[in-house]
């Protein structure tokens, strides 16, 4: 049993994963992967006949509780941190920063260090838990869940750290923001209808949230498409967790993974044209990778392939 589980609801299945990544990275003495040296020849993958542009972009992800980030097309792999005891990653809108929680201090704070593994700054500091960091878009500020005033609510801070307001006041769990593309909006999962996990969208000052999934299973985990149309989320409604698309206004609810595995945390291309959508699954059994497919559900495909748990990847620049 975590000693963190009596107060670290929010993630539920997921707590567990990450109890896991913690405890593998007491005892994983495997020096960090060396990046290939970029090969031209990897720009495009598939076959001859049939051309597939490479994915752009690079994605970040927790394993073994330090951040990775590795192209999209899962070359280049790099770790970020060494010792860092993380998880969530957020890659910033300049894609030159990412934002995490480090349990190295207790309770998650939130950290954020540059891409290249320099620069480590760490941004909260409380004795409660801060958790789930979402940049806006125009990388001036981020959001995060805290459970320091008992029930989990969201904040926004700067990127320095100052100025923590929050945006949410409910008796219920509001956690894991998500900022829309226009910045306008954050999508959150909160237990306030009746106390099961739903995707919600409020106004990024806080002000009309709305409930955009009714399911009584657990929603969660929302991330919005580049033109901020629409919005995957993970949830548990058909039996196991699979990654669901709905417009932005909660319609058109779709399941696009459709397997006995559990499958979390999508995120999106950064890219409109692209249409793409990473995603962790256990699918096949045993540990989580990090995967990848079309906007449509097609092309299901693993970026990575170890024994270690690969978690939250997020989709960047
Ligand atoms: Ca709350
Ligand atoms: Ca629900
Ligand atoms: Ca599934
Ligand atoms: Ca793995």
């Amino acid at each position: 049993m975590s000693r963190f589980a009596h107060r670290c609801p929010p993630r539920g299945t997921l707590a567990v994963v990450s109890f896991t990544i913690l405890a593998a990275a007491c005892s994983d003495t495997t020096p960090p992967p060396v990046a290939p040296r970029f090969d031209a020849t990897t720009e495009q993958i598939g076959t001859a006949a049939a051309p597939v542009r490479a994915p752009k972009g690079r994605i970040a992800f927790a394993r073994g509780g330090e951040i990775f980030i590795m192209n999209a097309d899962g070359s280049g792999e790099v770790q970020v941190t060494t010792g860092a005891s993380a998880d969530y990653p957020a890659l910033s809108p300049s894609g030159r920063q990412i934002a995490f929680t480090s349990y190295l201090n207790g309770p998650g704070d939130i950290y954020v260090v540059n891409t290249d593994g320099s620069g480590l700054t760490r941004l909260t500091s409380t004795t409660a838990y801060e958790d789930m960091p979402s940049w806006s878009p125009n990388g001036k500020q981020i959001a995060f869940a805290s459970d320091r005033d008992g029930d989990w609510e969201i904040y926004v801070m700067n990127a320095s750290g100052s100025g923590v307001v929050p945006i949410t006041s409910d008796p219920a769990f509001d956690f894991e923001p998500a900022w829309s593309p226009d910045g306008r909006r954050i999508a959150f999962t909160s237990e306030r209808a009746g106390g099961n996990r739903d995707i919600w969208v409020m106004n990024a000052d806080g002000s009309n949230p709305m409930r955009l999934t009714t399911s009584v299973y657990g929603d969660a985990l929302a991330a919005w498409s580049p033109d901020g149309s629409r919005i995957a989320f993970t949830t548990e409604r058909d039996g196991n967790a699979e990654i669901y698309v709905m417009n932005a206004d909660g319609s058109a609810q779709t399941n696009l993974t459709m397997n006995a595995g559990s499958d979390w945390a999508p995120s999106w291309s950064p890219d409109r044209r692209q249409q793409k959508i990473a995603f962790q699954s256990s699918r096949g059994g045993g540990d989580y990778e990090i995967f990848l497919m079309d906007a449509d559900g097609s092309g299901q495909t693993p970026l990575t392939s170890n024994s270690l748990d690969d978690a939250y990847p997020k989709w960047g620049k």
